[in-house]
């Protein structure tokens, strides 16, 4: 029992119990950010009755929990009151458009307010009496038709814009249709497609949102859906980004597009990086993601759902399920041009504490190297490799067609890597571990291909668990390290590499690397090269959870 306790985390917003699943209607309001979630007030696993938890914060850090801000109570919600989104409208008031699963189990779209606009914590909600304001129309299946995005205003026609996420069963397609109106209330269904891809399946909470692309020119800033339109439907300097839930595979995935307002278009800059078979915001445990624009700090931010992979019977065990990641900032990486960049939102480095600085270790070649830590279970950690550059240029070629998820691993020696960091690693004899690591490859052209991977295999001796090796590639430009950003919180390891241009989050649940005896290593497992650690900061981690707010439950 002490063990499942051990797995809470201390940074990461979790509820105090019962299950959660996906963001919901993120926004800030009056000096306070609001997190709303699917939550099943009924126990820890996923069920026919989910409410919107809320909670409510001044930092994105500290949460107070608040009542639950909807329940299923109506003919259009009564199994489910699904994601929705937030939308601030110009006079500073919000509308809430959610998914209602009917009492039939049909998809319809809702909308609901706040009851008393003038209450900063949005406690009370009341939902529009026309409920729903929107059916699955001819051609969508009851079933396929969820999840609208926030609504941005369009100035060529003064209506606001929603897109919602469905599936059409011939060729498997993934589609994200458009709805425009005047009122919130009222909607009319566009011709056409904002966009389709093929073999992709259906397309959960479907979010969309510009990125200012102009070095130095505002690509530092997140912007507004609304203010990327100007009233001819021209966009400029900026890219639309579009991210859809795969409920194939349960991955997020987003592409870099232009968005055509007029034409009710978007199309990808890289159509072989199109949504559904290209990048992802996260290569671990990471789905059904929803950004929002913070106005207070002007930047966008991401939650994403990191639900668990242990059994469902160990999560009824321990009474509670899922954690959302640290929220995020999004930019468009201007230096490569071709993705995102995502990092902890800066709030997050509130919480160092204890930080040491061991930068300058340079680990051998088939060496693991201990690091001295007081407690090792909540940190922030900051780390910059170089690989010895003469043992690079010696080599001809090196294990071309690495692929983290089919490599075995961490233990799985090559030429120019796996090398990184081991963390929550069992200080007695190293049999547990979760492994962030760099893997070189060389191409007889002498290009070099590094990936970024996170080895869960060996993260826990309990055998009901989902273990993979997850990761990709990670553009890495000339002149650079190889970095990486590691926050260890308990039962989740959420990285970050060469800025954010990667990410990976993994749940484990180690069963003695815990409390004192969980440390981290340095550890080189390249047969042919040296590396160093140029830069290795270990920050420990303040817990945000506070107790105060509990009592006030
Ligand atoms: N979760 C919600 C749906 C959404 C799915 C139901 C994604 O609205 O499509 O809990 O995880």
């Amino acid at each position: 029992n002490a063990m499942l306790q051990w797995q809470r985390t201390g940074f990461h917003f979790q509820p105090q119990k019962n299950w959660m699943n996906d963001p919901n209607g993120p926004v800030y309001y009056k000096g306070w950010y609001h997190l709303f979630y699917q939550y099943n007030p009924d126990g820890a696993i996923w069920g026919n009755k989910i409410a919107w938890g809320h909670a409510v914060s001044r930092d994105l850090i500290h949460w107070r929990h608040l009542p639950l801000a909807m329940v299923p109570d109506q003919w259009y919600d009564m199994k489910g009151v699904w994601t929705g989104s937030a939308t601030t409208l110009p006079d500073g008031r919000l509308a809430m458009l959610y998914t209602g699963s009917t009492n039939e189990s049909v998809q319809v779209q809702c909308l609901a307010v706040p009851s008393d606009p003038s209450d900063p914590l949005l406690t009370n909600w009341t939902k529009y009496e026309g409920n729903p304001v929107l059916f699955p129309p001819p051609g969508i299946g009851p079933k396929d038709f969820r999840d609208p995005t926030t609504a941005w205003f369009d100035p060529s026609d003064r209506t606001w814009r929603i897109v919602i996420g469905s599936k059409q069963d011939s060729h498997h397609a993934g589609i994200a249709v458009t709805y425009k109106s005047k009122d919130l209330v009222h909607f009319e269904l566009l011709p056409g497609l904002l966009h389709r891809v093929e073999g992709t399946g259906m397309w959960e909470c479907i979010d969309l949102y510009p990125v200012g692309t102009r070095p130095g020119k505002g690509s530092e800033n997140g912007i507004d859906m609304s203010d990327a339109i100007s009233k001819n439907g021209v966009v400029g300097d900026v890219v639309h980004v579009i991210k859809a839930s795969m409920d194939d595979d349960r991955h997020d995935y987003y592409a870099l597009g232009r968005y055509d307002a007029a034409a009710n278009a978007w199309t990808p800059l890289q159509p072989e990086r199109d949504v559904g078979i290209g990048l992802r915001y996260d290569w671990g445990k990471f789905y059904a993601s929803k950004t929002f624009y913070d106005p207070a700090k002007r930047r966008r931010v991401l939650w994403g759902w990191v639900g668990e992979t242990d059994s469902e019977r160990a999560d009824v065990a321990k009474g509670w399920a899922s954690l959302q990641s640290l929220p995020r900032t999004v930019l468009f990486d201007t230096k490569t041009g071709t993705n995102l960049v995502q990092w902890p939102v800066e709030e997050v480095e509130t919480l160092r504490t204890n930080s040491t600085d061991l930068s300058g270790i340079t680990i051998d070649y088939g060496s693991v190297f201990p690091l001295n830590l007081h407690r090792a279970t909540q940190l922030d950690i900051v780390a910059e490799f170089e690989i010895d550059r003469h043992a690079v240029m010696a080599l001809n070629e090196a294990d071309v067609g690495y692929n983290c998820s089919t490599s075995g691993g961490a233990a799985n020696r090559g030429a120019l890597g796996p090398f990184g960091l081991l963390v929550l690693a069992d200080k007695q004899r190293l049999r547990e571990q979760t492994a962030v690591y760099f893997y070189v490859a060389k191409g007889v052209d002498g290009e070099l291909t590094t990936h970024f991977c996170q080895d869960e295999s060996r993260s826990s001796s309990a055998n009901d668990i989902v273990k993979r090796v997850v990761g990709s590639t990670v553009p890495v430009l000339d002149g650079e390290t190889l970095s990486v950003r590691v926050l260890v919180d308990h039962s989740i390891v959420e990285s970050f590499a060469q800025g954010g241009r990667s990410t990976a989050t993994s749940r484990v649940y180690p069963t003695e690397a815990i409390y004192a005896n969980a440390g981290v290593y340095l550890f080189n497992n390249a047969t042919a090269a040296r590396v160093t650690a140029k830069t290795l900061v270990v920050h420990e981690m303040d817990s945000s959870y506070n107790h105060d707010f509990v009592a006030q439950l």
